[in-house]
C-alpha cells in the first residue's frame, strides 16, 4: 500500500520463517471463537500511541503478533475467487470500473482500490490522505461474498468491519516497498489474503540494491491463505515484498482494512487532480444544505447532503409549506438522486452550476449557472444561479 521508502539500517540477523500462531486451515464452518470486538475498537487510541519503528526489530515479537491461516479458502474456492479477480482486471483494463482512482497501473503490478481509497507513494509518508467518496469503486459483491463474508462468519473480523480493500496484482519482477500501513488512516489488524502463486512477506528488510539489511522475519503466504497483522508486526516494523520474494509469475493479494472513523473536520479530503482551491472548497462544503428559495406551491423542498464528491438530493415527504426552512424536514426526506461534484479549475461544478471561492461563505453557496451558449449576465449585471443555505454538518446534527 502506502509505498513509502524504508530508511531502516538494521543490524544483520538470521531470518526466521513463520512458526507463528497458525489458523488451522479448517473448513469454513469450523468453530472459531468470535472476534473480540474490543480488539477492533481500541485501535484508534492504540494508533495514536504508535511511536517510531523499532530500531532493531525483534523476530519473536513479529512472529507472535501475526496470525496465519493457510488454506482458509480451499482450491475450489480459490479458483472461483481467481475467476472473479480476472474478470475485475479485465473490467479495469477496459475502463469499466467506476471511480477515477480505482486502478493504478505500473509496469509489473496493478493496484485496485475498493470502498475507500487514499493517496500514497514516495514522499507522502505520514501525509496520506483519504480520497473523497466516489473516487474509487465500491467493494464488489463477489469480494464481499467470497472473501469478506467467510472471514466474518469465522469470527475473524466483525461484520461490516472491512470498508477498504486494495487488490494488488503482482507479476514477475514486481515488489511492494517496505512500509507500515498508515496508522492514522487504518485500524488494526490488517488482513492480507493471497491467491494464485505464493510469495514471502518480509519484515524489517531494506530494499537497497545490496540488500544490506536482511529480513528480521519472513512469512510465506500461500494460495488461499490469510494473514492477520496486529500490534508489533503492524506498527513497529515495516513489511514488503522484494522481487526475489515472488515464487511464481503472478500473485494477487487483497488487503482488507477498516478506516479509522475520524470526525469530518479532521478528515483530509483530497482530490489529486484538482487545484488547491477546488480541494479547499470540497472540504468546506461537506454537510447538509437546503435551497434558499421557497419551492413553488405544491412542490417539495429539497436538501443536499454533501459527502466527499457526492451530493445526495433529499426531497421532503410532504409538499412544502411555509415551514420549508425547518431543518427537521430533512430527517424525513427521501433520497431523490445523486449528483457528482466535479473539481474544475479553481472551483466546483455541480448540476450545471459553478462554485468558486468568491461565491462561497460558510452560510451560503452561490452557484453560478454554466451556460456558455447564452449570455450569462442578467440585465442588472448579476449572474443567475441557485443558492444553498447551510443547515448542519450532518443529518444527525439537526
Ligand atoms: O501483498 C501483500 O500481501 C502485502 C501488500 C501490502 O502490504 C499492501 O498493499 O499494503
Amino acid at each position: 500500500m502506502a509505498a513509502t521508502e524504508t530508511e531502516g539500517v538494521y543490524t544483520s540477523r538470521p531470518i526466521l520463517l513463520g512458526n507463528n500462531k497458525q489458523g488451522s486451515g479448517i473448513s469454513l464452518d469450523a468453530a472459531v471463537p468470535l472476534a473480540d470486538s474490543n480488539k477492533f475498537m481500541a485501535t484508534k487510541a492504540e494508533n495514536a500511541a504508535n511511536g517510531e519503528l523499532a530500531t532493531n526489530p525483534c523476530p519473536m515479537k513479529i512472529c507472535e503478533s501475526l496470525t496465519y491461516s493457510p488454506g482458509f479458502w480451499n482450491p475450489q474456492q480459490c479458483a472461483q475467487i481467481e475467476a472473479w479477480i480476472d474478470d475485475t482486471c479485465w473490467r479495469g483494463a477496459a475502463g469499466l470500473l467506476p471511480g477515477a482512482n480505482t486502478v493504478d497501473t505500473t509496469p509489473c503490478r496493478t493496484k485496485y482500490f475498493f470502498g475507500n481509497g487514499y493517496t500514497y507513494g514516495r514522499g507522502l509518508r505520514g501525509r496520506e490522505a483519504l480520497l473523497p467518496l466516489g473516487a474509487v469503486c465500491p467493494i464488489p459483491d463477489w469480494l464481499q461474498h467470497l472473501v469478506i463474508a467467510p472471514l466474518e462468519s469465522r469470527g475473524m473480523i466483525p461484520p461490516g468491519w472491512v470498508d477498504s480493500v486494495v487488490m494488488n496484482d503482482y507479476r514477475t519482477g514486481s515488489s511492494i516497498v517496505a512500509h507500515v500501513d498508515p496508522p492514522r488512516l487504518f485500524a488494526r489488524p490488517i488482513l492480507t489474503a493471497s491467491f494464485f502463486e505464493p510469495a514471502r512477506l518480509v519484515f524489517g528488510a531494506s530494499f537497497d540494491p545490496e540488500r544490506k539489511t536482511p529480513p528480521a522475519y519472513a512469512q510465506f503466504l500461500t494460495r488461499g491463505s490469510v494473514l492477520m497483522m496486529d500490534g508489533y508486526s503492524a506498527n513497529k516494523v515495516t513489511h514488503g515484498i522484494r522481487p526475489e520474494d515472488m515464487m511464481g509469475d503472478r500473485r494477487v493479494s487483497m488487503i482488507l482494512r477498516h478506516l479509522i472513523v475520524a470526525p469530518p473536520e479532521s478528515l483530509t479530503l483530497y482530490y489529486p487532480d484538482a487545484s488547491a482551491c477546488a480541494n479547499w472548497l470540497v472540504s468546506q462544503i461537506q454537510g447538509l444544505w437546503r435551497d434558499a428559495v421557497a419551492p413553488s406551491t405544491g412542490s417539495r423542498s429539497r436538501f443536499y447532503l454533501v459527502r466527499g464528491l457526492l451530493v445526495t438530493i433529499l426531497m421532503s415527504s410532504q409538499p412544502a409549506s411555509s415551514a420549508y426552512k425547518d431543518p427537521r424536514a430533512a430527517k424525513f426526506a427521501v433520497e431523490a438522486g445523486i449528483w457528482q461534484l466535479l473539481p474544475v479549475g479553481e472551483g466546483l461544478v455541480c448540476n450545471g452550476g459553478f462554485l468558486d471561492e468568491p461565491h462561497f461563505s460558510p452560510r451560503a453557496l452561490e452557484w453560478q449557472y454554466l451556460r456558455p451558449w447564452k449570455c450569462n449576465t442578467e440585465e442588472d449585471g448579476s449572474v443567475p444561479g441557485f443558492t444553498w443555505i447551510h443547515v448542519g454538518d450532518d443529518l444527525s446534527s439537526i
